[in-house]
């Protein structure tokens, strides 16, 4: 029978975001728990026409629940995610908490579903499956049926990062920010220090010593660990950019074996969540415009890298809903893998 659900964070663009795609999916669920901080702690929800109270989430929040959806910073999942487990829970965390904890699946159900394969709801025993970071999933929903194919060598990723990413606070802020700007007002600047419309800026996450950001490393490391290949080459350069809830990647990858770029689009065009945009007559590859509030994540601009010899590098363009995709639609497509 359909699981219990509880959703932490339930407030959040990402909270809110699960709902949507519950919907959408027609996910089977006997119950759901709708679970925020004290601010939101009463507040009503109207989901499929059932009228919800906000609780507040406290450890007995999950007595008697199957799979618990979070979303609400690494904190709150370091803190109530081994709770849930200890309830017997099934977690799947959006945070990158526990990304990188060895015993921790980290899974895009298209790329690695067999990582979570020993999962298995009312076992008993709970669990915790990491949802991994959204510019990791929209790259690797596209590399990966090429890796497959060749076996990725090297690959080189710049990202434009959307507002989104920080939040719904932010996608407020470039919204506002756009608006003084254009009434030649001084810009607000409260989530980021800089101006953020009509501006990029290299991404807002911390810079470590070896000058890469956690977003830059989060990408390295969970390319790694997701295609279980620790020499795969990767370096990243991620910036925010002026755009509302999807990311756009530039990616160049370069292969162990040849793959034309005509056999490359054919893989693409068969692969599972991924969308082909790549009309060179009419100039029309992907846009984050044309993805926003969509499954799919969209490819194009797809060419043989001619700085490599023998057909051994492509080039690639690629655009996902960070929202979505890149967050909310793969957590649930993670329970999904569970029912
Ligand atoms: C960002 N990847 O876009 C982060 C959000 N998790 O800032």
């Amino acid at each position: 029978d359909a699981p219990s659900l509880a959703i932490v964070g339930v407030t959040g663009a990402v909270g809110q975001e699960f709902l949507s795609v519950l919907s959408d999916r027609a996910f089977p669920y006997q119950s759901i728990r709708m679970l925020a901080s004290k601010r939101s702690a009463g507040k009503h929800l109207t989901f499929e026409d059932k009228d919800y109270i906000i609780e507040e989430l406290n450890q007995d929040s999950f007595n008697g629940i199957d799979i618990v959806l979070f979303s609400a910073g690494g904190s709150i999942s370091k803190e109530f995610g081994p709770i849930a487990i200890d309830h017997g829970s099934v977690v799947v965390d959006n945070s990158s908490a526990f990304r990188m904890d060895e015993n921790v699946p980290l899974v895009i159900p298209e790329v690695n579903p067999d990582a979570m394969a020993h999962i298995k709801l009312r076992s008993g025993k709970g669990a915790l499956i990491a949802n991994p970071n959204c510019s990791t999933i929209i790259c690797l929903m596209a590399a990966t049926p090429l890796h497959r194919h060749a076996k990725v060598m090297r690959m080189v990723v710049s990202t434009y990062q959307a507002a989104s990413g920080a939040g719904a606070a932010a996608m407020e802020e470039l919204d506002l920010q756009t608006r003084e700007v254009l009434q030649g007002k001084q810009p607000t600047c409260k989530i980021f220090k800089q101006q953020y419309a009509f501006n990029i800026f290299s991404h807002n996450a911390p810079v470590l010593s070896n000058g890469y950001n956690e977003e830059e490393m989060k990408l390295v490391k969970e390319t790694r660990k997701i295609w279980n290949d620790m020499n795969i080459k990767v370096t990243a350069t991620c910036i925010r950019v002026p755009v509302m809830r999807a990311h756009a990647e530039s990616i160049n990858l370069q292969f162990e074996k040849p793959l034309d770029e005509s056999t490359a689009r054919d893989i693409l065009k068969r692969a599972a969540g991924v969308v082909v945009i790549d009309d060179r007559a009419s100039n029309h590859f992907p846009t984050p415009l044309e993805v926003s509030n969509k499954d799919d994540v969209a490819v194009g601009r797809i060419r043989q890298d001619l700085s490599q010899d023998g057909n051994h590098g492509l080039d690639i363009f690629v655009c996902g809903d960070q929202i979505r995709k890149g967050a909310a639609l793969n957590a649930i497509q993670i329970a999904e893998i569970l029912l």
